[in-house]
């Protein structure tokens, strides 16, 4: 049995709040990048979905679907505190909003990245991508009014997984503009969460914030 996890993953990707979560475990673990639409393909042994984040565990499992992977990272490690847990009255609203990020933000992207999935012609894609921003912004202002006060984080005086989650899937094109129109609170967890010195090496790896990221 393997001791590290495998993380199947690429810069700038989903698979960047699973690794983020693993440095803040401390987990060792080693990354294997499929960061195009080719090594996609091929990957699909590890997940016919032919996406990322897959995670092979230490016991031998793999997983996909970025939400379940975090949560599940997050039962393993309850130590590092990166969920409420099952009896802490937050649990519920953490259990909703990962499950909100992924199903109605992240699951965008699969249009969004390629709109020519669901449109024949090419003029439409444009139509397509703007419709999709506009329901990604509306998204997270549903989250940014559901979640309670409080903060600095998005669950209250920590950060968990959503945090981490929220701060990745913010960073898709259009990038933080409109995210921190329609969501100004968990613009200053994000923020936050992007300034954690804990993570400055991971981010500048694998999601630098170079002069004008947040713009292009
Ligand atoms: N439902 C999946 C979505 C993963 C996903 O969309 N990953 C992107 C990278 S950020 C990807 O692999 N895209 C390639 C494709 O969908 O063809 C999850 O939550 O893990």
């Amino acid at each position: 049995m393997a001791d590290r996890y495998i993380l199947y993953g690429g810069e700038g990707t989903g698979a960047v709040a699973v690794e983020a979560a693993l440095a803040l475990i401390g987990a060792p673990y080693d990354v294997i990048d499929l960061p195009d639409a080719t090594a996609l393909e091929a990957a699909r042994t590890v997940n016919p979905a032919a996406q990322v984040p897959a995670l092979a565990l230490p016991d031998g499992q793999t997983l996909t679907e970025s939400a379940a992977i975090l949560l599940r990272l997050t039962e393993l490690h309850p130590q590092a505190g990166l969920a409420p847990g099952v009896d802490d009255p937050r649990r519920g609203a953490f259990l909703r909003w990962l499950s909100f990020v992924a199903t109605q933000v992240y699951a965008h992207y699969w249009v969004k990245d390629d709109p020519m999935r669901l449109v024949s012609d090419p003029a439409e894609a444009p139509v397509v991508e703007a419709r999709l921003n506009d329901r990604i912004a509306a998204c997270w202002a549903i989250m940014e009014a559901g979640l309670a006060p409080g903060g600095p984080y998005l669950l209250g005086e920590a950060p968990s997984v959503l945090d981490l989650y929220v701060t990745v899937i913010s960073r898709f094109r259009p990038r933080r503009q409109r995210f921190y129109e329609v969501a100004p609170r968990m613009g200053q967890a994000v923020r936050r969460v992007d300034a954690d010195p804990r993570l400055a090496d991971l981010w500048a790896r694998r999601y630098p914030f170079f002069d004008g990221w947040d713009r292009m």
